[in-house]
């Protein structure tokens, strides 16, 4: 089906495209240490259980920024599963298990950022994305629906065509650094508890260095914020 169209909600109250993705992504399970263990469907991954657990999986999350440094921030999709109408980072998705191994990072954030954000695959370099560090957090989202991730912090800076995928993004814009602390209050929704995290402890300190991030990467680190 047309992925910018919303579908009909299936019987659980999800839109179709999201509830396909759902049961058919198998995303990649990890210990603390971000050793893959296993896999599960992203269904079960990102279900909240009894007890408030939810199974430790592997994510990334793509901050982007053009050349002259204003960074891309939009706004989720209100059909999407966890935190709709929430605005975050350029790009968040899940590494895949896909033909019997656990898909690359930067292999899932060239897709992701090419099928959510319409960007084409020959702008996006692997040499343009800077992997920076991990961090493991849990946020139990609606009650429903929440996340418990190791998240791979990757930054990438180029000119770039945009469309957004309008069953994925429903605004997006570019904030220049001198602005964004204004910025931030006006917006109608909340912010990704993932994208407050990284904005409250490392965000100031990497947009102040993107000519030189290779320097401050720390991708054998695993914070816990
Ligand atoms: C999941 O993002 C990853 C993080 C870091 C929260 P998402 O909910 O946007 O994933 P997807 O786009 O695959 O639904
Ligand atoms: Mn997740």
């Amino acid at each position: 089906s047309d992925p910018a169209k919303p579908q009909p909600e299936t019987n659980d109250g999800v839109e179709q495209n999201q509830a396909e993705a759902l049961d058919k992504d198998i995303c990649l399970l990890v210990d603390e240490k971000d050793n893959f263990i296993g896999t599960a469907t992203k269904r079960d991954c990102h279900k909240v259980a009894a007890d408030g657990s939810v199974l430790l999986h592997r994510a990334f999350s793509v901050f982007l920024f053009n050349k002259r440094g204003d960074m891309l921030l939009q706004r989720r999709a209100s059909q999407k599963v966890t935190y709709p109408d929430y605005y975050t980072n350029a790009c968040c998705s899940h590494p895949l298990y896909i033909d019997d191994k656990p898909e690359e990072i930067i292999t899932a954030a060239r897709r992701r950022l090419n099928f959510e954000l319409g960007i084409p695959l020959d702008q996006m370099d692997p040499e343009l994305f800077t992997f920076l560090t991990r961090v493991h957090y849990h946020d139990l989202g609606d009650g429903v629906f929440g996340e418990h991730e190791i998240d791979h912090i990757l930054f990438f800076q180029s000119d770039v065509k945009v469309k957004p995928n309008s069953n994925e993004i429903s605004e997006y814009c570019y904030v220049p650094k001198n602005e964004f602390n204004a910025f931030i209050p006006t917006l109608e929704g909340p912010l990704t508890p993932w994208f407050n995290m990284i904005r409250r402890h490392r965000l100031k300190l990497w947009w102040d260095n993107l000519h030189r991030l290779k320097e401050l990467a720390e991708p054998d680190k695993i914070n816990k914020f």
